[in-house]
């Protein structure tokens, strides 16, 4: 089986170890899949996060997955897009790498990511999926967990980029 893996869904319909949110700094919930995460999850979802007091562009926090199918969400922030020229690359590449750590230190299998920062937060969605693709093809290379990324995209857009970078890197 390879190890990464391309759905177009919701990501709250997900039966795999973790999925993970585009999330806030505040944590308690937003629009976006943020919002269906947390409407999916219900209510105790954000009373756990009530207690991580936030978190910073780039890092990562996990918790229980309440009601959805998955047993945990990693809740992570990405950067909102400026133009460019003020680190979001290496900021995005950090949201995909510390939720992978969270993954691998809890052993996790399989952990879905959506395309982080391209919705609200405005991050061009070719330049995003080549720096998400790269980040977890080299975390996959140096470690054994997770076993499986899958890419969870939503909209067109992003299906028809993701099938096209796939095709051309494996
Ligand atoms: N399943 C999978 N992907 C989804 C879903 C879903 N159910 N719903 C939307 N997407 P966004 P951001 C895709 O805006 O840009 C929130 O308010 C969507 O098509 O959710 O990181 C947070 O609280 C897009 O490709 O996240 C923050 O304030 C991707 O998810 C802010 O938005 C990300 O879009 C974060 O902005």
């Amino acid at each position: 089986m390879k190890r990464i893996q391309l759905y177009q869904d919701d990501i709250t319909q997900l039966h795999v170890d973790a999925i993970v949110n585009a999330a806030n700094k505040s944590l308690l919930g937003g629009g976006g899949v943020d919002g269906a995460i947390h409407r999916a999850a219900g209510p105790r979802l954000l009373e756990e996060c009530r207690k991580l007091n936030g978190c910073e562009t780039g890092e990562a926090k996990i918790t229980q997955a309440y009601k959805l199918p998955c047993r945990f969400v990693i809740h992570t922030v990405g950067p909102v897009w400026y133009g460019g020229k003020i680190g979001e690359d290496e900021l995005l590449a950090s949201a995909y790498r510390n939720s992978l750590q969270i993954a691998k230190a809890k052993k996790l299998d399989t952990i879905a990511f959506p395309n982080i920062s391209t919705g609200v937060y405005n991050f061009p969605k070719d330049r995003a999926a080549k720096i998400a693709f790269d980040t977890i093809q080299q975390f996959l290379a140096e470690n054994e967990f997770p076993e499986t990324v899958v890419f969870c995209v939503f909209d067109d857009e992003n299906f028809h980029i993701y099938e096209k970078l796939i095709l051309e890197k494996e």
